[in-house]
């Protein structure tokens, strides 16, 4: 059958499987659609079911986890880890605790880091976890029962070799520091089965700055290719976490001003560039909301997201040259899109996971405004936490300055191959093609050499 009736045929399969998983749905249509053309030129794809098996998680993993509550209730919540792709190495990819999760969410994440992990180059499979668990408000005591009474379950399924959690929404170094002390106790094993560990016991340098700073570096890999820079530009970065934060640090580095953030409760405007030391208190020390950032800081302006134009994403309306959708899925939708443009935005660089809706995708590849996608500018993260692995396998810790050269070498590494790919498959500029061709075509060949299992 031609290439296109494959494809439809295998998100038909997704349908009627999973007919209550748009999110994973509008992921894999995303990769499958843009693929058509590798798939027109090598049948071996289709005479191997390589699709059919692709879209399917190899194991996914649902449990109870039930902690008590600082007023001694017993909480209970969903634990998961998809398990989507050991074909290039084990299991690798974040844990999220957000009030959202459910197995349509994880599914897209766990696809998705499939052929993020496979543009960075290193040996590492696809996966992803977390749970239905809000850590919003908690104590930290009841953070570190919720992570203990979440790794009796999740330790059974993982290691070193097998899969290998990290960070993600509502996971960072405190959390998964509770969870490496609960797995050790429960295991007796001291080794690197999680990253985004403290530096002190097996953390690598640069894994908290690493999303952002390769994200930054990615872009401006593109800027460098059209002979621009990040000198002078102003941008707006959406969250106000992790991969944020980092990403307003580098841009500064780069010359650029950031005047806007957000978290999702509403966004700040602050003409001046945003204040990182005081950000970074707020966020990361005294864990507040963007709104006590517009409280504290002079001239920085509050927005509700209740004033928000039905349908958009108010951070969305502030004028910039470049944007880093940097919080969630499909947080840029086409009206966003379409806002940013006739604002004169020129680059957006997806430091989240799929923020772009597809409709607002198709708009920016349309419009000729410089395109990041998800699976190769935020791959910094997953890189590092690669390297990360590394260091633990030699028992050794690089400097930052290694550490950075690394990362930066590899978000080089995957912008070239991108746009060499896209190219090469008659997509110039169009790396959404160049990434998931790139990314696909060699999980899909490993599939097809290990057999069929
Ligand atoms: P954090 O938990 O540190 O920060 C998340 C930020 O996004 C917060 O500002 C949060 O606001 C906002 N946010 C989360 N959910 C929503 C929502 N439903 N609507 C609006 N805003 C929301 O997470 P990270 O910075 O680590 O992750 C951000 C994104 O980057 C995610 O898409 C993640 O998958 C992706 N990513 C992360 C990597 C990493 O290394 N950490 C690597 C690659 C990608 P609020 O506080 O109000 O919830
Ligand atoms: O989405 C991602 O790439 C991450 N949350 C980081 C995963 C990791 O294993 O470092």
């Amino acid at each position: 059958m031609s290439a296109k009736s494959y494809v439809n045929e295998t998100l038909d399969l997704i349908k009627r499987v999973s007919s209550r998983q748009p999110i994973f749905l509008q992921c894999a249509t995303e990769v499958l659609k843009s693929i058509t053309p590798l798939l027109d030129l090598n049948k071996q794809y289709e005479e191997h079911a390589v699709l059919q098996r692709m879209v399917m998680p190899e194991r996914t993993i649902i449990f109870r986890v039930v902690y008590i509550d600082d007023k001694g209730h017993a909480q209970t919540h969903f634990g998961y880890r998809v398990q989507f792709s050991s074909v290039l190495g084990p299991y690798k990819g974040g844990l999220r605790f957000h009030p959202s999760v459910n197995l349509d969410i994880l599914k897209f994440l766990a696809f998705e880091q499939i052929f993020k992990n496979s543009l960075t180059g290193l040996h590492i499979g696809g996966g992803k976890g977390g749970a239905n668990f809000d850590p919003k408000g908690k104590s930290d005591a009841e953070i570190m029962r919720f992570c203990q009474a979440f790794m009796s379950e999740l330790s059974k399924h993982i290691g070193y070799s097998t899969d290998v959690p990290a960070g993600d929404i509502g996971v960072g170094a405190r959390e998964i520091g509770y969870m490496f002390g609960a797995y050790k106790k429960i295991t007796s094993k001291f080794d690197g089965t999680l990253t985004g560990k403290a530096i002190n016991w097996g953390g690598s340098l640069v894994r908290k700055e690493a999303t952002g700073y390769g994200a930054v570096y990615f872009a401006n890999e593109i800027l460098k290719d059209n002979k621009d820079s990040f000198e002078g530009k102003t941008c707006v970065v959406s969250g106000s976490g992790n991969v944020a934060i980092y990403t307003i640090e580098k841009l500064h580095q780069y010359g650029a001003k950031v005047v806007a953030i957000s978290d999702s409760d509403g966004y700040v405007y602050d003409k001046d560039g945003i204040d990182l030391e005081l950000l970074k208190d707020i966020k990361e020390v005294r864990r507040l909301r963007v709104s006590d950032y517009a409280n504290e800081k002079k001239g920085a302006v509050y927005i509700s997201k209740v004033n928000y134009e039905k349908g958009t994403n108010g951070v969305w309306s502030v004028p910039c040259d470049c944007a880093f959708p940097s919080a969630t899925q499909n947080e840029l939708s086409l009206e966003d899109a379409k806002n940013l443009h006739k604002n004169g935005c020129k680059l957006i660089a997806e430091g989240a996971n799929m923020p772009c809706t597809l409709e607002a995708q198709k708009f920016i590849l349309d419009s000729g405004i410089f395109y990041a996608p998800a699976k190769a500018a935020n791959a910094g993260g997953v890189a590092t936490s690669g390297l990360e692995m590394q260091q633990n396998a030699n028992m050794t810790s690089w400097t930052f300055e290694e550490v950075d050269q690394k990362l930066h070498a590899i978000m080089k590494d995957i912008y070239t191959r991108t746009s060499e790919t896209a190219k090469e498959f008659g997509f110039e500029n169009n790396l959404v093609a160049g990434a998931n061709i790139a990314g696909f075509k060699k999980v899909a060949d490993a599939m097809i050499e290990q057999g069929y299992i």
